[in-house]
């Protein structure tokens, strides 16, 4: 059997798989850097205290960011694995003041809404609580940049046809963990905001029908009194079970 499962199986006409076109898969060699177990640790250990010192921020300067840095950001955030290697995402960059406030007024307007509005449950409001959250987000003026992430629920083939696209969602989610990773590498700040509901940013940004809005970004540097959650992360023995053994029933 072969990787790409492509062999017929043994259960005949039924079980057979179509034919893979051999004109269509060109492989080309890969050859990963093999690194060292002590190096890889460090390397590891490295990254790991970089990532472990990103925080979500909702205080920021309005000190101006080099083109290059969103430009780079959208870059890595492109090499995320996709469904059918759609690349099923459109990072859309906003610097523009004006369009920035008419974000942030509609912003606002369906966050009160859902915040003093009653479209928020009392539960949810609850587990917002540590995080100091409100329907404010002065943030979206203030910021050089605002990014807004859209996924394309279809695409388009090299004739211009529409398309179906796979695994839309867990792309995109990909896409952002390597967006927001290369922002903090580079010392950019920023917050993975989600005003729900989205409709207004295609509206606004005048996005094709067969983009959804994803996630929003305010991107900048934090102000130098930037305050975020006294929260802590989970321990590894949280987030991880090690060798399992299957269930009895
Ligand atoms: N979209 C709102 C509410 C909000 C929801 C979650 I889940 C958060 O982790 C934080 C905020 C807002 O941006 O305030």
């Amino acid at each position: 059997m072969s990787a790409s499962g492509a062999e017929p199986t043994a259960g005949g006409e039924r079980g057979k798989l179509p034919q893979m076109s051999s004109a269509e898969y060109k492989p080309v060699p890969y050859r990963p850097e093999r690194v060292g177990h002590e190096d890889s640790i460090a390397r590891g250990r490295a990254f790991f205290d970089s990532m472990d010192g990103r925080r979500s921020v909702r205080f920021f300067s309005d000190d101006p960011v080099p083109r290059e840095v969103i430009e780079l950001a959208i870059k890595t955030a492109s090499t995320a694995p996709s469904g059918a290697h759609r690349q099923p995402w459109t990072f859309v960059v906003i610097s523009d003041p004006e369009v920035k406030k008419q974000i942030r007024i509609a912003a606002e307007d369906e966050e009160r809404k859902s915040y003093e509005g009653g479209r928020m449950p009392a539960d949810w409001i609850e587990a917002l609580a540590p995080l100091g959250t409100d329907w404010r987000k002065s943030y979206l003026e203030t910021v050089p940049y605002i990014v807004v992430q859209f996924e394309q629920i279809t695409g388009f083939d090299d004739e211009g046809a529409p398309q179906k696209n796979y695994y839309v969602r867990e792309s995109n989610g990909i896409a952002s963990g390597l967006f927001i990773a290369a922002l903090h590498q580079m010392g950019l700040s920023t917050l993975t905001h989600t005003p729900s509901p989205m409709g207004f940013l295609s509206k606004i940004l005048g996005r094709p029908k067969n983009e959804r809005p994803f996630v929003l970004y305010p991107i900048g540097y934090a102000t130098a009194d930037a305050t975020v959650p006294d929260i802590a992360r989970k321990p590894l023995e949280r987030v991880s079970v090690w060798d399992p053994k299957p269930s009895k029933d």
